[in-house]
Formats: C-alpha cells, sequence, structure tokens
C-alpha cells in the first residue's frame, strides 16, 4: 500500500489495483476553434495543467498503474448525441458542425484528438463517451472490475463538469477517488476551487483531493 498526504485525510491506494484516468484531454477543449471555444471559453486557462498531466501519466505507467484517456465525442452520425445536447447554446457552430478543428466533438475529427503532449502511448486504454461522466453509456465499470481497479487518481478537464460528473459517478459505484488537483482545470477557476471544496468536505463525501507532488511523494 502506498499512502498519499491528501484532504480529507491520508488517501491509501495500491498502485496494481489503481487507474490513472484522465478525463478529456482533447484539443476541442484546450486549444482554439474547439468546441470550448464555441462555447465562449478562454482555452487558454486549461493549458497550463498540460506538463503536469503529463508527469502523473508517466508516473501510472512507470508504476504499473492502469491508464485511461477519455474523450468527449460522438459517433459521426451523431446517434449518440441527444438533441438536447445539440441544441444547447443556440451555437452557430456547434456539436457535428464543421470548424477549424474539422467537425465540432465529432469521433476522428482533429478537434477530437488529444493535445501533443497527452498522446496515449501502447498499453493505454482510450475511451470514448458520448456523455459528460465517463460511466455513462460506456464499457468502463465492466472494464475497471474486469482488471480488478479498486482505486481512481483523475485528472483532465474540465473540473465541474466532465472531471467532477465522472468521480461522482465512480464514487456511487464504489470506487475510492482520489482527484489530483493541478491535473485538473476549469475554464472558470471559482470553479475548480468550489469542486476541490465540495469533494473533500462532509468527510470526503465524493473521495480525496491532493496535487501531484503528494502522489509522487506516495511513490517515491
Ligand atoms: N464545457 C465544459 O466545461 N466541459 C465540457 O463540455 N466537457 C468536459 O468537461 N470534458
Amino acid at each position: 500500500m502506498n499512502t498519499v498526504a491528501a484532504r480529507p485525510y491520508p488517501y491509501p491506494f495500491d498502485p496494481a489495483h489503481t487507474a490513472v484516468v484522465m478525463i478529456d484531454m482533447q484539443r476541442d477543449f484546450l486549444e482554439p476553434g474547439g468546441f470550448g471555444a464555441m462555447l465562449g471559453n478562454d482555452v487558454t486557462t486549461l493549458q497550463g495543467i498540460v506538463p503536469a498531466c503529463a508527469r502523473l501519466l508517466a508516473l501510472a505507467r512507470t508504476h504499473g498503474m492502469t491508464v485511461i484517456h477519455t474523450q468527449e465525442a460522438h459517433d459521426r452520425q451523431l446517434a449518440d448525441c441527444p438533441p438536447s445536447k445539440r441544441a444547447r447554446g443556440g451555437l452557430a457552430c456547434g456539436i457535428g458542425d464543421p470548424g477549424p478543428l474539422g467537425r465540432v466533438l465529432v469521433e476522428g475529427e482533429p478537434g477530437a484528438g488529444f493535445v501533443p503532449e497527452l498522446q496515449p502511448q501502447p498499453g493505454d486504454i482510450v475511451l470514448r463517451k458520448p456523455g459528460k461522466g465517463a460511466f455513462h453509456a460506456t464499457g468502463l465499470d465492466a472494464m475497471l472490475h474486469a482488471r480488478g481497479i479498486t482505486h481512481l487518481l483523475i485528472g483532465g478537464v474540465t473540473t465541474e463538469v466532465c472531471v467532477q460528473t465522472t468521480m461522482r459517478e465512480a464514487n456511487d459505484r464504489g470506487y475510492e477517488c482520489l482527484l489530483v488537483t493541478d491535473c485538473t482545470a476549469s475554464y472558470f477557476p471559482q470553479f475548480h476551487a468550489a469542486v476541490v471544496e465540495m469533494v473533500v468536505a462532509q468527510g470526503g463525501i465524493v473521495g480525496w483531493a491532493a496535487p501531484l507532488a503528494a502522489v509522487e511523494g506516495a511513490l517515491a
């Protein structure tokens, strides 16, 4: 067992039963011209976490943890995109429409791909998901059970949308989750801070939170 100095209290985990889940580090959310920008966001607010995310992925591979990259993207016919999701926001260029990074939030398009620094490596798992939570309409739960994974180290974007939704879904399914606080970011810094606080409040009602240095310290 390794133990992370975490909030609200120490987080014990066994790397052999732990997955790093890197949520949606895609060009569509981090680069100009993608879905995040179409929603009116300043995408540069997310870019600062990329080096820490790369370190977390490298650490996971070194210690034999399962690495999962999720990707919010729809099939090319948008058959898995609820009309409500496509209509939301009344965007001039929305989900499925042609944009500077290809069709917005569609699999196989440049925007759906991961940022260059965080490309999946051999042995990593890539999980496409149509929703904000990584458990909705995916095989993630079965995949984790099959590998004996009980603990999740979670990073990616955005903290209050896909990251928080996934962490709550995982918590309800019995996974012990640690939010790696400097490996996740929001377009709204105040939302990021609020999520960290609400996760660890009430005795860790959703799970634990700690910076990457604390995870590195636990594995040193
Ligand atoms: N808009 C926003 O903050 N996020 C998303 O739409 N998806 C993810 O968080 N991946």
